[in-house]
């Protein structure tokens, strides 16, 4: 591997060139949301794009660092607002660190055992995620939402947890601001 620079554009998040991006639709959301019925409507009226992630092609292998940035829209499925799907690290004992660069989110994350943390992302927040917290991010704000994430080349990414099991909390909008709520559909590991 040569060492690399690449450019992202600080206003939009995008990398023009280096990177391989990844689209995320509402058609590609499909129960993660409460509101399944909002999200039909959203699917059926124009599919809007969630979010994307521009990653920098480097191998998936241990010593070296992957790194990305993500852009989630703003926007509502009901009243829970536009966020990414959510992961584990395949391997757990992985940490990441985020820099939030533009926009107003919610950084949640999650043991496991169902232990929640909720941190806030704003230009310049430096967030790190330990090893073995899931975490998903949330645009609360009404700006695209972008950071810049850090994390071991070999890591790798587990969804499938967080489809069976959900997060414990959700992120909906009450009066115009962002509210943790118990996720009814939560369904805890034995
Ligand atoms: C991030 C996320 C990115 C998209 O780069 O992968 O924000 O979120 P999902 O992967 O949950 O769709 C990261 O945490 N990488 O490990
Ligand atoms: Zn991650």
């Amino acid at each position: 591997m040569k060492p690399l620079v690449n450019r992202m554009d600080l206003l939009t998040g995008e990398v023009p060139s280096g990177a391989t991006v990844v689209i995320r639709r509402a058609s590609d959301m499909k129960g993660l949301y409460q509101n399944r019925v909002a999200l039909e409507g959203l699917i059926k009226a124009k599919d809007p794009v969630v979010y994307q992630v521009y990653n920098v092609a480097v191998p998936e292998r241990n010593g070296e660092l992957q790194h990305c940035v993500s852009i989630i829209y703003p926007g509502k499925v009901g009243d829970e607002y536009f966020m990414t799907k959510g992961h584990f690290h395949a391997r757990r004992d992985t940490a990441e660190v985020y820099l939030g660069l533009r926009g107003k989110g919610k950084l949640l994350l999650q043991t496991e055992k169902g232990e929640i943390e909720v941190l806030d992302m704003f230009p310049g927040s430096i967030l790190y995620i330990p090893p073995y917290w899931g975490h998903r991010t949330v645009n609360v704000g009404d700006e695209p939402l972008i950071f810049f994430a850090i994390y071991p080349g070999d890591a790798g990414h587990d969804y499938q947890t967080i489809e069976a099991h959900g997060f414990r909390k959700v992120i909906v909008e009450r009066d115009g601001k962002p509210v943790l709520v118990d996720n009814p559909n939560y369904r805890p590991s034995t």
